[in-house]
């Protein structure tokens, strides 16, 4: 089904000499008023879920791709960067990677030769399709006292099964850019794992060629000096950087999901709008300065009328975390980040 292209400018024009804006696409973005926006304003595009281990790759010897490849033909019909995501997380991974027919753990080698399998497949699939591959996802902990997530791929496949996910992407398609992906990745405590992380893999000659910051921020975070901080030290380790995920909540982070309370007001009240802004004016003016090392910019979701945040972390509540309102208009926060 062909969209109908408008010419004014949108969000890719006016960063044209900046990098490549991109946003996180599902089957209803696809379609209708929401294609046409997407096309209006983005040069880039993430797979939301459809890439993910779960959707794609749900029993040992199945693939679902029909998903993934209208995704990947839709860029392709109108000339849009694909990002692939995600090859190796602890999340949205199918339980039947890590058991073997009576229900107990694989050993490590099998859990290896199922990762290689994966990856060789879906990475395979769309070479020369697929510049850049989120491989590894939020493999950092959240708590301060650990390094590493004791995720059931660490268990099992040990440390170094982070180092073998880059290494088989880069055998399956040795053009294709390769990411370390995270989130909170410049709260500076979190930022020093995470670079950690990277630095060893850098200098075990690992092929990794960027850090992905998923930028799940808010209207109280990140300041701007932990901002430019994060990006000067992961760029220190020459290594490319794209903002992955890109959204602005209008509340406080939480890390552990609960239902929205009776009587919690969800509203977007003038004052938080106005913070937002100010949030998005800040970080985009930083975005253009930092623009040698910062290469794509990708807001995870459309516009407010649908953001993984009106579930997460608090199930029900309305978020508005995004450039457009709900009926797929520019907010004023769009005209601050385009008025440079
Ligand atoms: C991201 N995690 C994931 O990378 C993305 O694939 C997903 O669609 C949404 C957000 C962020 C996250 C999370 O999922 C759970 C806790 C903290 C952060």
């Amino acid at each position: 089904m062909a969209v109908a292209q408008v010419n004014t400018k949108g969000l890719k024009d006016y960063y044209h000499d900046f990098f490549p804006i991109g946003v996180a696409v599902n089957a209803r973005s696809m379609q209708g008023e929401e294609a046409q926006l997407l096309l209006q304003e983005f040069n880039s595009v993430t797979p939301e879920n459809a890439m993910k281990m779960e959707v794609i790759h749900p029993k040992e010897k199945i693939y679902h791709w029909k998903l993934a490849d209208s995704i990947v033909a839709f860029a392709q019909k109108y000339h849009l960067q694909v990002r692939g995501h995600t090859l190796l997380w602890h999340q949205q991974a199918p339980n039947w990677i890590f058991v073997d027919d009576q229900g107990n753990p694989v050993n490590k080698e099998t859990l290896l030769n199922r990762l290689k399998e994966h990856i060789y497949t879906v990475v395979g699939r769309y070479k020369g399709k697929i510049y850049a591959w989120d491989v590894v996802n939020e493999a950092v902990d959240d708590n301060p006292k650990n390094f590493l997530r004791s995720s059931k791929w660490i268990q099992i496949g040990g440390e170094e099964i982070i180092a073998k996910a880059f290494e088989y992407a880069h055998e399956a398609d040795p053009e294709a850019l390769l990411f370390y992906n995270d989130y909170n990745s410049e709260r500076p405590e979190k930022r020093e794992r995470i670079y950690r992380l990277l630095k060893q893999l850098k200098d075990a000659g690992v092929p990794i060629h960027g850090v992905g910051l998923q930028a799940h921020w808010s209207i109280f975070e990140p300041s701007a000096e932990e901002l430019i901080q994060a990006i000067e030290q992961y760029a220190s380790l020459g290594l490319q950087l794209h903002f992955t995920e890109l959204d602005m909540s209008v509340y406080p982070w939480e890390k552990d999901s609960r239902r929205k309370r009776p009587g919690e007001d969800d509203a977007l009240t003038p004052e938080k709008e106005q913070q937002q802004i100010d949030q998005y004016a800040k970080v985009f003016s930083i975005f253009r300065k930092y623009k040698s090392h910062i290469t794509s910019v990708t807001f995870w979701n459309l516009s407010d009328r649908y953001s993984w945040l009106d579930y997460y972390p608090i199930r029900g509540r309305k978020n508005y975390p995004l450039l457009f309102d709900q009926q797929l208009e520019r907010k004023k926060a769009y005209w601050k980040v385009v008025d440079f």
